[in-house]
């Protein structure tokens, strides 16, 4: 009988606990899964910790709910008199290590490939300043600044009396944008020249510390077309919350087009063609050098 008890609040336990975290899981917002190889190897990463650690808190959270229910003094339960258990010092060192193992082993495996940025055919600097960014195409010698926009801009002002909630995409739209190709590996160098930032476009599936005097790397390759956001990480000031980042990826071939138009001065802060035809706005905003 006594047995069966325990079984029944063991169960019970593990039920609340299981409906509880999976109820959790499912209306909380997950991370994206990002628009990269390993932004998805990031979040299968982060999905299989998950499952770990539930399993880790269901056991525990269901022994210890059992002893607290079944095994307590006012119930006249008697404790176990031993002092040392050469067999129970082992069996909880060895546990956690396997569990870290199988943690580590595929934590390692999306770190290395994370830092792995050789064979890459673009690559960008990055510079963070107070308070914008300004991005440097190494290879083809383009190179301007990216503001946040004016709309945002003048919205955030105090007293502006705009309602922000009418602005496109406020505090998250630049002047600028940076415009990269799909399929490609793209390496970028991050770099500051005042203070440290942080650039992070959570759809890419990681984020870099610009340090001045420094220079740190990271590299993507973009599988969809599409415009991904995303704002300094770090805080840098006064400002930091207005120095977005806006990646245009764009296809290759497109984005060959637009590097050639910009050398020629001919394209603006974006690679899409106007959908009604118009030409494209002749010399970038925000051009400072
Ligand atoms: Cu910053």
């Amino acid at each position: 009988m006594k047995k069966a008890n325990e079984l029944i609040v063991a169960l019970a336990s593990l039920a609340v606990i299981t409906v509880v975290t999976w109820g959790l899981y499912a209306v909380g917002d997950n991370m994206p899964q990002g628009v990269t190889p390993f932004s998805r190897d990031v979040y299968q990463l982060h999905n299989v910790i998950l499952i770990i650690v539930t399993v880790i808190g269901v056991l525990v959270f269901s022994a210890m709910f059992t002893s607290i229910i079944l095994h307590r003094k006012s119930k006249g339960y008697e404790p176990a008199k031993f002092t040392h258990s050469t067999r129970a010092e082992i069996t909880w060192t060895a546990i956690p290590v396997l569990i870290l193992v199988a943690m580590a082993v595929p934590a390692t495996r999306v770190l290395i490939d994370m830092e792995n940025t050789g064979g890459a055919e673009i690559n960008i600097k990055v510079t963070g300043y107070q308070w914008l960014w300004k991005y440097d195409y190494i290879e083809d010698d383009i190179s301007f600044y990216s503001v946040l926009d004016r709309e945002s801009n003048r919205a955030r002002q105090i007293g502006s009396g705009i309602d922000v909630r009418e602005v496109d995409n406020y505090l998250l739209e630049v002047d600028n944008r940076l415009v990269l190709p799909t399929q490609t590996k793209i390496r970028f160098l991050l770099t500051a020249d005042d203070v440290i930032h942080s650039w992070w476009v959570p759809e890419l599936g990681w984020k870099r510390d610009a340090v001045p005097g420094m220079v740190n790397e990271a590299w993507t390759l973009i599988e969809e077309e599409g415009i991904y956001r995303g704002q300094c990480a770090e805080l840098c000031g006064k400002d930091h919350g207005f120095m977005p980042i806006v990646v245009e990826a764009v296809s290759p071939e497109a984005y060959r087009e637009w590097v050639e138009a910009r050398k020629a001065g001919l394209a603006g802060p974006s690679a899409v063609v106007d959908p009604t035809g118009a030409p494209r706005r002749v010399a970038a905003t925000g051009e400072r050098d």
